[in-house]
């Protein structure tokens, strides 16, 4: 059996040392033995079913309730409340196990009934597409300071460093732009990062989820380990082979690496002097944390408009899917996700040593391992020429900790947020650049170190100034005109817009809902790209929402001005019918070719129906997408007439049938 780790990746000391973290400790908080072997939560499995099978789960609701009573399996929610599948309503956004994906369940079987029994049936099921144990990961870890931050000035051995004073000189950060840190928490009463603390404008303190994205009072980001809105940093344990004592405090850590605040004559300077950070605490107080509480912080990262992730944990030697499909949902938003490489001193290239999320092929993931102060490789770090793109400062690094203090830690932990400050250098300046320009800009312009040479995809280190200096314009861009926005289908909103530019580097695309008074970042597009469209979430009962959109052209010298806005909504209703149904048997083929008009701008499939003329039934003969307008019929059998008709269909019922049309196959 394969030995599972999720660890933050910090270094203690001067050793190769792991954090690992696990969502058991909330319920038992005292039993440090037993997880010293866990690689997953007991009893608790993610469970997926096929969407093409399951379809509308509101109309499904008993195939799923069936299949999860097979193994007496009660569903967790994204809330850590528990629902016997009996009670469990997929109309109701709160019973879901994971906010962005209502077909992934999270589901606690008895005690009694034995895990792998339960894996064992549930793979039975052909309405299932995987099965995977909740499984447990750890983070990776190890002003006046200014001159100890080797990492963007090196004082010992010159150019070693992130050259962050030329980065400076042409991006400071902006507060525009949202990094969330998927940590074990913050201090948010440090001098050094109250500045640089997101804020929820959507939300105020009133016990409602004013922003109605399913968290009551996020007033400044989430604690998914206890399911509430405090995300204080508790991390007092580290993990080496057992929990114990240690003030590492890493997500505050990780996040002043990123963002403290800079010329406030307090402490250190951050990569990025002007950010917001989003603390999603997803690790307990010794740094474990499971598979479902990862995959639920990505996900309220990309909704809630965060423009990339810090990834400073991992160690999942299996490569589990359903987080794979979380960076997924994040890498179709646009949203880098920066990943540590580990510290366990491999080749996680190599045949067995691949560890996750690192490994994960999704283009989006830039993997990151650590540099010593002399450009060398930190003895502890993992390395990958294919998996880890860049190398970046990860050694004796000085940040903030609990109590308005300050500490050097060690380990890609430490590396990975050089990164996604750096990111967020060139966010603050080009806010629509897409994620594969992105990364490859990070990848280019790193500096080659020979020692690194084979290590990762740049053969280098990370350079924040060349990464800057790459980016094209020279002047800004012209802003986008006649923006409108308009639904194609039930769940398919596109919005259009006039590039007036010829020197973009790309668009960002923004969003509001009738809930929400401030846009969030929402996407980008290309340069010279004049649409976009995108599926909303398909059985998401609040569909009945109103966005409104805008947009803006963006490169290194500037962002243009918004366009107009412009609003859109799925109407709440069945779809209009199709009309102007026609056909005909071609001569010498046995089949009948029938074509339509669609008017529906909410149909989510149109049905094709037939009869034999003197017969009652009519028969479904086809399921089609909304916007198919045409159909062969290739079992018509000559001799006989048949009788078409056609109607539109979403998950609020039919529409009118189209005209009734007669066709006869002539026998030749
Ligand atoms: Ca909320
Ligand atoms: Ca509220
Ligand atoms: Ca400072
Ligand atoms: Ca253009």
């Amino acid at each position: 059996m394969k030995k599972l780790i999720f660890v933050f990746f910090l270094v203690v000391g001067v050793c190769s040392i792991v954090l690992l973290i696990s969502t058991s400790s909330r319920a038992t908080g005292t039993l440090q033995a037993e997880y010293v072997q866990q690689d997953h939560v007991p009893h608790e499995l993610l469970v997926k079913f096929k969407e093409d099978v399951v379809g509308d789960l509101t109309q499904n609701k008993w195939q799923v309730q069936n299949i999860l009573d097979q193994v007496q399996g009660k569903i967790k929610t994204y809330l850590n409340e528990e629902k016997d599948a009996f009670d469990w309503d997929p109309a109701v956004f709160r019973n879901r196990s994971f906010h962005a994906d209502p077909y992934l369940f999270h589901i606690r079987v008895p005690d009694g009934i034995d895990l792998e029994y339960a894996i064992a049936r549930l793979k039975l099921n052909p309405v299932i597409e995987y099965v995977e144990k909740n499984a447990i990961a750890h983070i990776t870890t190890d002003d006046p300071y200014f001159d100890q931050q080797w990492g963007l000035l090196n004082p010992t051995y010159s150019g070693r460093d992130i050259h962050a004073q030329d980065a400076w000189t042409i991006s400071t950060g902006s507060s525009d732009v949202i990094v969330a840190v998927l940590d074990t928490g913050i201090d948010y009463n440090h001098d050094d990062l109250i500045g640089n603390l997101w804020t929820n404008p959507n939300e105020t303190a009133d016990g409602q989820d004013n922003d109605q994205n399913g968290f009551v009072d996020d007033l400044n980001g989430w604690n998914f380990v206890s399911g509430t809105a405090n995300y204080l940093d508790d991390n007092t344990h580290y993990y080496v082979g057992i929990c114990v004592p240690g003030n590492i405090y890493h997500g505050t850590h990780v996040s002043g690496i990123i963002g403290a605040a800079a010329n406030n004559d307090e402490g250190i300077s951050g990569v990025c002097w002007d950010v917001k950070i989003m603390p999603l605490k997803m690790a307990d107080y010794c740094g474990r944390l499971t598979l479902g509480d990862a995959i639920n912080a990505i996900d309220y990262a990309t909704a809630n408009g965060a423009f990339l992730t810090n990834n400073s944990w991992g160690g999942f030697t299996t490569s589990y899917q359903s987080l794979k499909d979380a960076i997924g949902r994040a890498k179709n938003r646009n949203r880098l996700f920066i990943a540590a490489a580990g510290n366990d001193e491999e080749n996680v290239d190599s045949s067995g040593n691949a560890v996750y999320p690192v490994c994960y092929t999704e283009g989006n993931i830039v993997g990151v391992l650590a540099t010593a102060i002399d450009d060398t490789r930190a003895g502890f770090s993992n390395y990958g020429p294919t998996s880890v793109d860049v190398g970046a400062p990860g050694e004796d690094i000085l940040s903030t900790k609990l109590g308005d203090a300050y500490q050097e830690l060690s380990g890609t932990s430490m590396a990975t947020p050089f990164v996604a400050g750096t990111a967020a250098l060139v966010l603050g300046i080009c806010p629509g650049i897409t994620y594969d320009r992105l990364k490859g800009l990070i990848i280019d312009g790193a500096d080659y170190v020979s020692n690194l040479n084979n290590k990762c995809v740049s053969d280098g280190r990370l350079n924040a100034h060349s990464v800057l200096d790459d980016l094209d314009g020279d002047t800004s861009p012209s802003a986008p005109t006649s923006l409108i926005a308009y639904t194609k289908a039930w769940n398919l909103i596109e919005v259009r817009w006039n590039d007036n530019s010829n020197n973009e580097v790309g668009f960002e695309i923004q969003r509001k809902h009738q809930y929400q008074s401030a846009y969030l970042h929402w996407d980008c597009k290309n340069e010279n790209s004049t649409a976009y469209a995108y599926f909303q979430d398909p059985i998401d009962t609040t569909l009945q929402r109103t966005y409104t959109y805008r947009v803006r052209a963006t490169n290194k010298a500037g962002i243009s001005s918004f366009s107009n806005t412009y609003s859109a909504s799925v109407p709440y209703t069945v779809p209009d019918a199709p009309t102007d149904l026609a056909g005909q048997s071609p001569t010498l083929e046995q089949n009948v070719n029938i074509s339509w008009v669609n008017h529906a701008v909410n149909a989510l499939y149109n049905f094709v129906e037939r009869r034999i003329p003197g017969e009652t039934d009519w028969e479904v003969i086809a399921t089609l997408s909304y916007d198919d307008n045409a159909y062969s019929d290739n079992y018509a059998q000559a001799g006989y007439t048949y009788q078409y008709r056609v109607r539109a269909g979403n998950p609020l019922g039919y529409s009118s049938y189209s005209n009734t049309i007669s066709i006869e196959v002539i026998e030749w």
